[in-house]
């Protein structure tokens, strides 16, 4: 595993190769090369949806970039459904878009839709999950945090407080996509070396609130006084779990502790109400990272197949401090 210092070292390096691209690079087009004007770039966002907060705080900062660097974003929400996001690349492939920015639901059933794009040599930026195609020339980059850390993360912290044990429930993102995958992975890789933690329930709450609160129900009826922890792959879930707990007369972060991922504005406010344990970070701010790509590969730039967006573990003891620079 690479070092924090080492992952922040490259990401650095990326940033200042793709500024520096990003400023080398004048897009003419017919109009543009007859007024000496650069054109304007027309670019395609596929984005999944707006399940949760992060979503949110993402879709803001694709369309904020856009508008800084003026420019024309078509902008498309699938509503959590792969077959949408198909149907918005096809149609960004037909209206000749110069590039295309993909957040993919799920990591598979990919490949048609992106041979098409590459076919009409229309570059396509992965941004915040990848996909699991057999050949990584199908898209230019993925700019996302790793995941898999993110879980280790959240099970190192709750190792440390539970001196290793714990009966923990598990509330899953949407089943099939990679954050869900890898969020899961990590954390059981460090479960592994504690035995005396163990995942008694593990369902999907499919990365909302409304999905946290009823598997949450679910599994305090289920598993009535026997749960110590809930690990939630994001922090909406985790917020719709604690209201269940509330409903149930369970006192959220401290009959049962709460360790969830994104660091989304919520969860700073549900730490410093003490419902909330901890929360991984997860940045959602793409926006800047995407566009200097897109310019960089239109540019002719060969660029890294990972970008990864470096993440922290926020816990209660500095929530009230560290809300106050918080973005999203
Ligand atoms: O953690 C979750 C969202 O793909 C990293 O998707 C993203 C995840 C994020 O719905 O809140």
């Amino acid at each position: 595993m690479k070092s924090l210092r080492g992952v922040a070292l490259l990401v650095t390096a990326v940033l200042l190769c793709l500024s520096l691209t990003a400023c080398s690079r004048e897009p003419v087009d017919e109009a543009g090369a007859a007024s000496g004007e650069p054109a304007t770039l027309v670019v395609g966002f596929s984005q999944i949806g707006a399940e949760s907060a992060w979503r949110t705080a993402e879709s803001n900062s694709i369309r904020q970039e856009a508008e800084r660097r003026g420019v024309i974003l078509k902008f498309s929400d699938a509503q959590q459904k792969q077959e949408n996001q198909i149907k918005a690349l096809r149609s960004f492939i037909a209206q000749g878009v110069d590039a295309i920015i993909l957040a993919p639901v799920v990591e598979t059933g990919w490949e048609p839709v992106l041979r098409e794009a590459k076919g009409a040599a229309i570059p396509v930026i992965l941004v915040d999950r990848g996909v699991d195609v057999s050949d990584d020339s199908l898209y230019v980059t993925l700019i996302a945090s790793d995941f898999v850390e993110e879980g280790r993360m959240a099970a190192r912290w709750l190792a440390g407080v539970t001196d290793g044990r714990a009966n923990i429930v598990e509330l899953q993102g949407t089943p099939g996509s990679a954050p869900a995958i890898d969020r899961k992975r990590g954390f059981e890789e460090v479960l592994a070396e504690h035995p005396g933690m163990v995942i008694v329930k593990s369902q999907s709450g499919d990365f909302t609130r409304a999905g946290g609160k009823q598997v949450m129900e679910a599994f305090l009826k289920a598993e009535a006084g026997n749960i110590d922890a809930v690990y939630a792959h994001n922090d909406d879930m985790a917020i719709g779990a604690i209201q269940a707990m509330q409903a149930a007369g369970v006192v959220p972060g401290d009959d049962i502790l709460v360790v969830s991922i994104d660091a989304v504005r919520d969860a700073f406010v549900a730490m410093i109400d003490g419902t909330l344990n901890a929360t991984v970070e997860c940045s959602p701010l793409l926006g800047p990272l995407a566009f200097q790509a897109v310019e960089a590969t239109l540019g002719g730039e060969e660029l890294p197949k990972n970008v990864v967006v470096p993440d922290r573990l926020f816990d209660q003891s500095v929530a009230a401090e560290a809300i106050k620079s918080r973005q999203y």
